[in-house]
């Protein structure tokens, strides 16, 4: 019985901050779990170094399911983005452990591949929407069979989305939270359009997206939904804010664009009532902002059940240890959806080697044993924690609106 003989927090700051948790055992092999949390990184670090770590070693590293009972219900304090990360993380490389332990692939444990690859979405984004269309044509050249569009707001100075840099987006852009300009009237007839053109321009064989950033009350969605109809979106992304689950009655009951929620969601519970009420039709929690494999692989059960897909996300901000934890997920469940995937800078690729490749719109996650991505100490060494923030939006009269 393998037993966890040390665990420690290691923070890089490649091109943007990464939180990762190495856990080593007494069989010599060692996992790697991602706990970052954009914009609140070091809360994480402390929470695994401070309070997780000393209750994991002399652990036995094969209970995988105990140790996350064991950390969910032994805090008292559930759920909430740090704790899941924090549990997420020791449960990635856990499972890493274990799978480099049986000389498998992860995805083999988690039953076998289901199909023969992950298809992704890209992000093309631009000023306007010519701009925006001419990234979407690259990255349909290179093969990618669906792809998000962000575009910019005639009127509104900087939007979600859309980036300075044409093909990597990076939304922590400030030591303090810069601030954003929000109307909602001028966001709502810029939409429409840009689908229009994107759809003349590149034809009806492509997935189109679009990721709303939780700006839209229920009826303005139901709205936008509605007007997007013509075009066939992929899906509608985060289209109000669901804390309040019931909203998406409201969205449901305008519009036939499928909807996509829950990159911020940290467990079942969050999004309970919107699967069991059949009320979106892609559930996009992640492993390392859900409780990890263990807690995702029930997520993606329990969706099943109601005609829900996942579709991860796939930001730069969670490294690239959560993307081969995501890809070995994908590839193995039966309700896969798409995975959202934005390439990471080549330093950030140093700091994590990774045996995932991208072939013909779709990532493979390697055959290599356990995750297949590993952090490179050293190299990681060289890039120092930096404080970042994601930006705030506030309305045309000063008052906070949602980012
Ligand atoms: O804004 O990951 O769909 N993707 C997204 C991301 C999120 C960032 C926040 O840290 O919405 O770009
Ligand atoms: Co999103």
């Amino acid at each position: 019985m393998p037993k966890i003989t040390a665990a420690r927090v290691i923070v890089t700051s490649p091109g943007r901050n990464f939180v990762t948790l190495k856990i080593e055992t007494t069989d010599g092999v060692h996992g790697v779990g991602d706990a970052t949390l954009n914009g609140r990184e070091l809360a994480v670090a402390s929470y695994l170094t401070d309070h997780v770590v000393p209750m994991l070693i002399g652990r036995d590293a094969h209970a995988i399911e105990d140790i996350w009972q064991y950390l969910y219900k032994g805090a008292y304090w559930r759920r909430g983005p740090v704790t899941m990360a924090a549990i997420a993380a020791v449960d990635t490389a856990l499972w890493d452990i274990k799978a480099k332990i049986a000389g498998l692939p992860l995805y083999q444990l988690l039953g076998g591949a289901s199909r023969t690859g992950v298809m992704v979405y890209g992000h093309a984004n631009g000023a306007t929407i010519e701009e925006t269309l001419e990234n979407a044509a690259v990255y349909a050249e290179n093969g990618y069979k669906a792809i998000r569009l962000q575009s910019g707001v005639p009127g509104l100075k900087s939007v979600y989305g859309v980036s300075k840099d044409r093909f990597v987006y990076e939304p922590a852009d400030g030591d303090l939270p810069t601030e954003s300009l929000w109307s909602t009237e001028k966001y709502l007839r810029s939409v429409a359009p840009l689908f229009e053109a994107a759809r003349d321009r590149l034809g009806w064989d492509v997935h189109l997206l679009h990721d709303v950033h939780h700006r839209l009350t229920p009826i303005e969605a139901g709205r936008l939904g509605k007007d997007l109809e013509p075009y066939r979106p992929f899906w509608m992304e985060d289209a109000v804010p669901a804390e309040n689950q019931a909203s998406f009655r409201i969205i449901r009951q305008h519009t036939t664009t499928p909807l996509a929620v829950g990159e911020v969601f940290n467990s079942i519970w969050d999004c309970k009532q919107l699967i069991e009420e059949q009320l979106i039709d892609y559930i996009r929690t992640t492993i390392v902002h859900a409780g990890g494999v263990t807690h995702l692989r029930k997520i993606a059960s329990f969706a099943d059940l109601h005609h829900v897909r996942t579709g991860c996300h796939g930001a730069t901000d969670l490294s690239p240890v959560c993307m081969a934890a995501a890809l070995h997920f994908d590839l193995s469940i039966p309700n896969f959806g798409i995975q959202e995937y934005m390439r990471h800078t080549e330093a950030t690729d140093e700091v994590f080697p990774h045996a995932y490749s991208f072939h013909d719109g779709m990532l493979h996650p390697g055959e290599v044993v356990g995750l297949g991505v590993d952090i490179d100490e050293a190299e990681a060494a060289k890039y120092p924690y930096k404080r970042a923030y994601l930006p705030i939006a506030r309305r045309e009269d000063g008052s906070m609106h949602d980012w």
